[in-house]
C-alpha cells in the first residue's frame, strides 16, 4: 500500500499531507488494473486486501494453462511473468 502511494509523494503534488490512507485513495482514484488468475493464493490475498480497503480493480483474467502470462506484452510489463501484477498509469508492481 505504501509503495503505491510513493510515486504521488515523490511527484510532490500533495507531499507533506502525512496521511497515507488519504494519499493512497487519491492516487488510486482511477481504477488499478489487476492481472490475476482466480485459483492463485497471492491473487486472492490482493483481492481480499482490496475488498477490505474498498478499492476496485479492472480485473484482467489470465489463463496460466493457455500461457497468457507468457505473451511478449505481459512479459514486457513483468519479466518474472507472475500474478498478481498491478498496473496503474505506467506504474507496475509485482512481488518476487
Ligand atoms: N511471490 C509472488 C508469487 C507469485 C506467483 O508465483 N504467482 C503464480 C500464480 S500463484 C504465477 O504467476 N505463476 C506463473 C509463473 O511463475 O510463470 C507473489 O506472492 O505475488
Amino acid at each position: 500500500m505504501i509503495q503505491l502511494a510513493l510515486p504521488l509523494l515523490e511527484g510532490g503534488s500533495i507531499a507533506g499531507v502525512g496521511n497515507e490512507e488519504y494519499v493512497f485513495k487519491c492516487y488510486c482514484r482511477n481504477k488499478l488494473n489487476l492481472y490475476y488468475t482466480p485459483g492463485s493464493p497471492p491473487c486472492r490475498s490482493v483481492l481480499l486486501t482490496a475488498k477490505a480497503l474498498g478499492l476496485e480493480f479492472n480485473l484482467i483474467f489470465m489463463d496460466l494453462f493457455k500461457n497468457d502470462h507468457m505473451t511478449p506484452g505481459f512479459v514486457k510489463q513483468n519479466p518474472q511473468h507472475t500474478l498478481p501484477t498491478l498496473v496503474h498509469d505506467g506504474f507496475i508492481l509485482w512481488e518476487r
